[in-house]
């Protein structure tokens, strides 16, 4: 039967495509370079690519939302029926009309949600890979206080002080219950909990004052969980960093000393 040659064909065909996939998936394992070796990674800033998304989310929906509500309302109106007995004088449509009708359009919006996704997964790769030299900082949240250490021991509450032009990153835990660390002038917002290691990272670029508010609700004073992130010129934050160490007494333990 055709059919059935018809079907045997193309099974065949599917499993050659197949086969061959899988050897040139293989073959390029084989020679596998984390992707960080082949191109140099300069800084990108999540915060830029949040922005960029959220314009275009913006956008679409607008289009999509608004733009075709607004067709369909006109449409509504256009071609109502004006008096109890008025038939249309369109033949109707065929079966594959109909279908088509529905599924061309769906299809055509869900092309902008993968697309929208798809970059959404992107950017989410990058608030992920913590740039090599980023400074490390320890956060541990309670209520209702955040407390910083610095890599040199220094402590701060409620402040965290940063030199502009580098990437930090926060290595958070709790002491009692899970707390949110939202920075929105850096579009970055992790929880914190007791018993596991969360991170995030931001880029500062530039010297200023931000605010830090806990974005998860943690009891009752949770609404006055709120500090800033001061970002500082480079010389300035060396300075206050060595000041700091020095007023908190923290004396850096050298081998053989
Ligand atoms: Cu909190």
């Amino acid at each position: 039967m055709g059919g059935n040659r018809l079907y045997r064909a193309l099974s065949t065909a599917l499993l050659a495509t197949a086969s061959g996939l899988v050897r040139a998936a293989e073959e390029e394992l084989s020679e596998f370079v984390p992707y960080e070796k082949i191109v140099p990674r300069e800084i990108e800033d999540p915060a830029a690519g949040f922005d960029h998304l959220w314009y275009e989310v913006m956008v679409d929906i607008t289009i999509i939302g608004v733009v075709f509500a607004l067709l369909a309302l006109y449409f509504l109106y256009r071609y109502r029926r004006r008096s109890e007995d008025e038939e249309g004088s369109q033949k109707p449509l065929s079966r594959l009309n109909i279908i088509g009708w529905a599924l061309i359009p769906a299809f055509v919006f869900m092309a902008d949600d993968f697309f929208l996704s798809a970059n959404g997964w992107q950017l989410y790769d990058l608030y992920r890979r913590v740039p090599e030299n980023s400074l490390e900082v320890k956060l541990e949240s309670a209520m209702w206080t955040w407390d910083y250490t610095y890599p040199n021991g220094v402590k701060t509450y409620n402040e965290l002080r940063v030199p502009a032009g580098q990437p930090v990153v926060l290595r958070m835990t709790s002491r009692d219950t899970i707390h949110s660390h939202f920075i929105p002038d850096f579009r970055i917002k992790e929880d914190s909990m007791p018993g596991r290691v969360t991170y995030l990272w931001f880029y500062p670029k530039e010297p200023g004052e931000h605010v830090v508010s806990c974005a998860e609700y943690c009891g009752q004073l949770h609404s006055r969980m709120y500090g800033k992130v001061i970002v500082m010129p480079r010389e300035e934050f060396d300075a206050w960093y060595q000041a700091e160490a020095d007023k908190q007494n923290i004396k850096l333990t050298k081998l053989g000393d």
